[in-house]
Parts: C-alpha cells; structure tokens; sequence
C-alpha cells in the first residue's frame, strides 16, 4: 500500500511537484473557513497558499464542515496537507497545499467550532455553505431557531454562536467573506444572521449591525467532483496517497470588495483583487459562467450527455451557449473596464472544452431552484423590463421544467436534488402533465419566479410552447427547431 501523504514525507514527492514554499507550522491560524468542500481547498486555499509563501503572515485556515466528516477524515490523517490536481488538455499538474491548520466536524464538536469563530485572533471568517444554506427556511436554521439551548447545527447559527462570544468577551468583529454564488452574496449574509441574530439576542443583532463586515466578493474556478480514478492517477504521479485531493482547471478568480473590519490578508499581491464594487463582476460571472453552466446541465442531460466538455462540443449545444450568451445575457451586463463580455464568453467556452476535466452536469444540476434567478431569471426579468424576448433563456429555464418533471415524475421522487423538490412535486402534480398548465404552477412558486414573472403574458406563453416542443419531439429536436433548423 502507498504511504499516505504527509509532511515528512514531502522528500518523496516528484520534483515536478510543487509543496507548500514555506513551513506550514511556522503560521498560526488567521481565517476560518465554514464549508470545507472541494471548492475551497481549490480556491480560497490556494490563494492563501501562495500568499504564505510569499508574504508569510498568520493567516493559515482553520476549516469546518458543516455536516459532513468526510473532508475531516481525508484531512487529518495527512497533517491537512492535500494535493490539487490542476486538469488541462496539456497534462495535469499537481501542487501540495499548505494553508490547513484544522478540520473539524462541527455536529460532531460544536464547541470547537464556535471556538475558532471566536477567537481574537481570528480575523476573516470565509464562507461556502452553498446557496440553500443562506435561505431562512433552511432546515437546519430553522431547527437551530426552534431549540436555542442546544448547539446550533446551520452555518448561520454557528456564526451568531461565535459573533455572541465576541461581543461578550470584548473581542474585535470580524471579516464575514461569503464565497457562494449569490448575487450581493454579502448583503445576503449579512441579512440572514442579522435575521438570525436579532432572534436569540437584540443586543447582539445591533452589535453585528455595527462592527462586522459584510463585503461582498466574486470566486471562480471549476471544481468537479474527485473520483478514484483522479485518486489514483495522483498517486502514481506523487508516490503517496492524497485522499484529500481536489481536481480543478488552470484558471482561477477572486474578486473581493474592499471592506474589512480587522487585518486584511494581502491576497491582492498573489492574484486575487480588491474592488471597491464587485457588482459588475459578479452579474459577468453569475449570467455567463453559471447560467451556460445550468442551461447546459438541464438541456445536456436531458440529451444523454454526462460531462460539461461533452455537452459543448455537440454543435447544437455550443450554439445554444454560445447564442445564450451573446444575444440574451451579455446585453444585460454592467459596462465596466477591463471586462469585455467578448473576450469573456471566448474564455469560457474554452474553460468548458477543457476535456481533460471530468465536470458532471448531474454536479451543477443539484439545486436548479436555488441557482435560476441569480443566474437566468434576474436577467430574464431585466429585458423584459426592456421590452425584449428571450428565446434562449427561456428555453433554458423550460429545459429545466422539463427535467425537474422527469425527475420527480415515475415515482422517482427522490432523483431530484433541490430543497425545494417537494414544492415542486406539488405544483407538478397540479399542473397535470399539460405544459400550460404547468407552466403556470411552477410560476406560481414565488421563492423561486417572484410574483411578478407570472403575471408576464408572453413569457409564460413562450415556456409553455418551448416545454410543449420539448414533450413533442424530444429536446434536440425542439432545440434544433428553436435555432432555425426547422419550424418552432
Ligand atoms: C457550477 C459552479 O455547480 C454549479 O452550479 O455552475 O459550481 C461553477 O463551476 C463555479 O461557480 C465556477 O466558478
């Protein structure tokens, strides 16, 4: 059996391998992380990673996870220490992250987890809970809400938990940085634990009003989910064990707004940004990285493919991204220097080409209804303000009607990964298989369409013909017949 991966071990790795340019445990902790996925050990680790070899500092991460045990027993056994596997067409590189100090389970110890949150020393606390984890209806919110003498289970309650030992003990707010996808995903948070907050302690909401900073910030690298076969090709690669690793792209972007409360961690010197506004970043990046990433989810699974890079090169699929992308959401994009939706839509389409990274769109298809109005309903709502159509997006959002009723239909009711599915499941039922009808229920749900996008006429007639052309011929065809391949 190959030896796990350790830091005494580092001797064996290949010189190709780059390992942590600095000694780990030189570095006290300064940030706690809560969501220790994939996608922070790929993203915000790194960054903090190269800052440490190169600025030095105090700033190693202490990560919690909120539910799961999983990233705590690949991590631990190895010192925290674990590899990214950097996918691309050339080859794959691997690079040995240092920035871990701790992994902790916080059901399993609650009381460790509100200690790091707590401490005066540190200073920014990251976030990547995922989009459902900010609702108020959140389960785990809400049970936390219900039994205020236990410990809490949600995020939002282990960050108040936290925040309340602070103030009582005298230490200073600190950095709330969300890294979710999320439109203004700061003022989100700070909304959520302020709601939270002012119900268990008045005093308490008032203090965070006050003192801590909510900035809002952009994150951007694809993330697939690890499998043992990247496991394994990593270990003939380093000649040790990483279970710990994360597979990602060459690519990477961090834009965050300039707002701290405390110390502020030099990330701007290792390629991340600080902005005084990062709202026209993040619409670039919620509509075109995440809204071709769902639209190609639903209508690519729906047409039996499996893999993002799959789904783009079928030339129906590319035009459909593609024309998403130039005609319907682009136009919808804040101007802004230094970011040319050309060259951006360019980039992505060769980001998602990559074919040496293994992106499910099962992956990206978790959670439609929690993802759709950031990245296809707000710019939906936007031309129709504008008097415009949108052919594209709404073919888009009719796919995933179409997808969600396959899902949930047949006795397959727990296919669909949505917190939602039971609402959905209702309307569906209601709306009795027709596509009108349908159609309509599924507007009707104001958690995801609002109130007002039903009461657009055309809209609803457009997804009700669109998911109608979907049940009649099938989605390429309606696909085809939508891009002028026959008549629609
Ligand atoms: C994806 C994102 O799973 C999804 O919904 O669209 O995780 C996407 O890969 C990242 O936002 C890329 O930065």
């Amino acid at each position: 059996m190959t030896a796990r991966l350790l830091a005494s071990r580092l001797d064996v790795l290949a010189t190709a391998v780059r390992r942590p340019q600095y000694r780990p445990e030189d570095h006290a902790v300064g940030i706690v992380h809560l969501g220790l996925g994939a996608f922070h050990r790929a993203h915000q680790a790194c960054y903090v990673d190269e800052m440490l070899a190169r600025h030095g500092g105090d700033w190693r991460i202490a990560g919690i996870s909120c539910r799961s045990s999983i990233p705590r027993d690949q991590l631990v056994p190895q010192g925290c220490l674990y590899a990214i596997a950097e996918q691309s067409a050339t080859g794959t590189e691997y690079r040995v992250i240092g920035a871990l100090a701790d992994a902790i389970v916080a059901p399993e110890n609650p009381s460790a987890a509100i200690a790091w949150l707590a401490r005066s020393t540190t200073h920014v606390i990251t976030l990547t809970i995922t989009e459902k984890a900010y609702q108020p209806s959140d389960e785990a919110i809400v049970t936390d809400l219900r039994n205020p003498a236990q410990a809490p289970s949600s995020a939002i309650g282990l960050l108040a938990a936290g925040l309340r030992r602070r103030q009582r003990e005298g230490v200073a707010a600190p950095t709330l940085l969300s890294c979710d996808n999320l439109r203004g995903n700061g003022q989100v948070l700070k909304q959520t634990v302020l709601a939270y907050a002012s119900r268990i302690d008045a005093a308490l909401a008032e203090w965070i009003e006050r003192e801590v900073h909510f900035p809002c910030s952009v994150v951007d690298r694809i993330v697939p989910t690890t499998t043992a076969a990247d496991r394994d090709a990593a270990e003939s690669s380093l000649g040790l064990r990483d279970e710990a690793l994360v597979t990602t792209e060459p690519f990477s972007q961090w834009i965050i707004e300039d707002s701290f409360a405390g110390p502020r961690p030099p990330l701007d010197a290792v390629g991340a940004r600080f902005v005084r506004d990062v709202h026209p970043f993040e619409t670039a990046k919620l509509r075109l990285l995440n809204g071709s990433h769902s639209t190609l989810a639903y209508v690519g699974l729906l047409a039996g493919h499996k893999f993002v890079h799959e789904a783009v090169a079928d030339p129906l699929l590319r035009t459909l991204v593609e024309g998403l992308m130039t005609e319907d959401l682009a136009p919808t994009l804040p101007a802004v220097d230094g970011l040319a939706a050309d060259h951006y839509i360019r980039t992505l389409l060769a980001r998602f080409a990559n074919p040496a990274l293994h992106h499910r769109l099962e992956q990206i298809a978790i959670d439609g209804s929690q993802k759709l109005p950031q990245r296809l309903l707000a710019p939906l709502r936007e031309r129709i303000a504008n008097g415009q159509t949108s052919r594209l997006i709404c073919f888009a959002i009719s796919a995933w009607m179409s997808f969600i009723r396959k899902r949930i239909g047949a006795g397959n009711a727990h296919a669909l990964d949505d917190p939602l599915r039971d609402t959905l499941g209702k309307a569906l039922v209601r709306g009795s298989g027709d596509a009108a009808n349908v159609v309509g229920e599924l507007l009707d749900i104001e958690a995801v369409f609002g109130a007002d996008l039903r009461q657009h006429a055309p809209t609803r007639r457009l997804l009700a013909a669109q998911l109608a052309a979907i049940d009649q011929y099938g989605i390429m065809h309606a696909l085809n017949r939508l891009l002028g391949g026959g008549k629609s």
